[in-house]
């Protein structure tokens, strides 16, 4: 079971206000800190797991990181890198990742995840699935009591079916060429296993959005300070 640890608090009075980027970043600076010279690293994507590839792209720059290789979990995340000069591989040539970090779009109490909303979910899902260690960043807005809690969509990748259809009017295509659908909870979901043992078995879906026991740790950023919650 997860047990919090607190690792320091921010003194209200003495607290700057801190944007929603902010959080981000803190999450991801205390992340980072598990990063050590001749990892390879699965890295992640969304707003937040930017942050971690651009604070490895600062420790590379600045010799105090060394020999990391880096397996992005999409194409955004790889362009990200390579602007950064993170030397990157991929999955087939370095199968056995020591630690990936990445976002989420929500977090439950055991652990457990919702995450795709950015639209890479195979591929996150495949590079943490192969990672030792899987240590997710995010601030409070994504704690949920359930799965599904937020009310927000939880994606799930499609060969063909309905499309996401983004602001342009197009339909959400993702890195590996499939689409999107997004899928509404009115309830939490009760069993998060028996949830997505039923969406797999939908013809035509190729990977949904619960990460059900997989994050070994979990970075989560408030306005009060920086928990980390592990297994
Ligand atoms: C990835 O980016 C996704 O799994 C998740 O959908 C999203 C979270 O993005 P952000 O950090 O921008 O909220 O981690």
């Amino acid at each position: 079971r997860a047990s919090p640890t607190k690792l320091f608090s921010i003194k209200a009075q003495s607290a700057p206000v801190l944007t929603q980027d902010d959080l981000k970043k803190l999450a991801a600076d205390k992340a980072v800190d598990y990063v050590k010279s001749g990892m390879v690293l699965g890295l992640g994507t969304g707003s937040t797991a930017a942050f971690v590839v651009a604070k490895l792209g600062e420790l590379l720059k600045t010799g105090e990181l060394t020999n990391i290789i880096g397996v992005p979990t999409s194409k955004r995340t790889e362009e990200q890198a390579r602007s950064l000069n993170i030397p990157l591989s991929i999955l087939d040539d370095h199968p056995h990742i020591d630690l990936a970090i990445d976002g989420a779009d929500e977090v439950d109490p055991l652990l457990n995840l919702v995450k795709g909303r950015g639209g890479a979910l195979l591929r996150e899902k495949m590079v943490e699935a192969a990672s030792d260690e899987f240590v997710v960043v995010a601030d409070e807005t994504k704690l949920v009591d359930g799965l599904g809690g937020s009310k927000l969509a939880m994606p799930v990748e499609e060969l063909r079916l309905n499309l996401r259809v983004g602001e342009d009017g197009k339909p959400y295509v993702t890195d590996n060429f499939n689409y999107i659908v997004d899928l509404y909870f009115e309830n939490p979901i009760k069993d998060g296993y028996a949830a997505g043992k039923e969406i797999s078995g939908l013809e035509g879906v190729v990977e949904h959005g619960l990460f059900l026991d997989m994050a070994t740790a979990v970075i989560i950023a408030g306005k009060t300070g920086v928990e980390v919650k592990s297994k």
